[in-house]
C-alpha cells in the first residue's frame, strides 16, 4: 500500500523550491556582422509542484530584454511580445528559433562568439533566477 501525503506544510522552502527550476541547454544565436540585436534560447524545467511565473527579465549584456513568440503568417513573421511566460508545473517551456526566444535588445557592445551573457529572471513569487549563457552559431555547437 502506498500513502501520498500532498501538505502545504511539507512544501519545500524558497531556497529548495528555485532549485526546482533548471536551466538547460541555454544559448544565445550569433548576430549576423552589423545587427544590434541577439535571441536567447533555452528549456525551462520547472520541477516544483507549482506554475512559475517569470515576469521581467533582464540582461547585464544589453539595455532591454524581451519576451517574444515568433509568429508566421504566409511568407511574413510577426514577433508577438509577451509580459510574462508561465512555466507549468513539473513541466517546461522551449525557447527555440521560429518559437518563443528572450530578444536582447541594445547590446552595450557587439556580441561575439563564446560570450557570455548573464540573464536574470524575475518570477511572480518575488525569487529571481541568473543564467550565464555562451553565444553560439547553432544549439549544437
Ligand atoms: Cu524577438
Amino acid at each position: 500500500m502506498v500513502i501520498l501525503f500532498f501538505s502545504p506544510l511539507l512544501c519545500p522552502g524558497v531556497a529548495i523550491a528555485q532549485a526546482e527550476l533548471t536551466v538547460q541547454n541555454p544559448w544565445v544565436k550569433l548576430a549576423p556582422p552589423g545587427a544590434s540585436v541577439n535571441a536567447a534560447y533555452m528549456n525551462l524545467r520547472n520541477d516544483s509542484p507549482e506554475e512559475k511565473i517569470i515576469v521581467a527579465v533582464s540582461a547585464d549584456c544589453c539595455t532591454q530584454v524581451m519576451m517574444h513568440q515568433t509568429r508566421r503568417e504566409g511568407d511574413k513573421v510577426y514577433m508577438d511580445h509577451h509580459d510574462r511566460l508561465i512555466i507549468p508545473a513539473q513541466s517546461e517551456l522551449q525557447l527555440a528559433p521560429g518559437g518563443l526566444h528572450l530578444m536582447l535588445l541594445g547590446a552595450n557592445a557587439p556580441l561575439t562568439l563564446n560570450d557570455k551573457v548573464n540573464i536574470h529572471f524575475d518570477f511572480a513569487d518575488g525569487t529571481q533566477h541568473s543564467v550565464s549563457i555562451p553565444v553560439k552559431k547553432a544549439a549544437d555547437d
